[in-house]
């Protein structure tokens, strides 16, 4: 009898950590889907990586551009329907801020449009 309830005991403590476990896995999964106030971005090969950023509207947006793409096409990033455009340096990070972006979708590319990104503040 004392095995039986030590048995439900240990069961009881097992159940215990792994929902501890699992909801801290949870609670990790979600805070990589969070929306960011920071992020860096990869210019190479004609893509932005990643190519979709989250933000939070009423948050200023710091962005790291790194651009590793030489080509002309790659030298600047235009934030369309924010009036925000940045040159980068080839080879170098360059930081673009985005002051307090108001909720929406907004594309940001290239001068030529060929990189594209999307930028979902909500
Ligand atoms: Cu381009």
């Amino acid at each position: 009898m004392t095995a039986l309830i030590n048995l439900a005991g240990l069961l009881l403590i097992a159940l215990i950590i792994s929902w501890f476990w699992l909801s801290q896995a949870g609670g990790r999964q979600r805070k990589q889907d969070a929306t960011v106030s920071e992020a860096s971005v990869i210019v190479k090969n004609g893509v932005y990586d990643p190519p979709t950023l989250h933000a939070r509207a009423g948050q200023t947006l710091t962005l790291h551009f790194d651009r590793q793409d030489p080509s002309p096409c790659a030298e600047q990033v235009i934030f369309h329907g924010l009036g925000v455009s940045e040159f980068l340096d080839s080879g170098k990070v360059t930081t673009v801020t985005l002051q307090n972006p108001p909720k929406g979708e907004y594309r940001f590319t290239c001068q030529m449009q060929m990189y594209q990104g999307r930028l979902i503040v909500d």
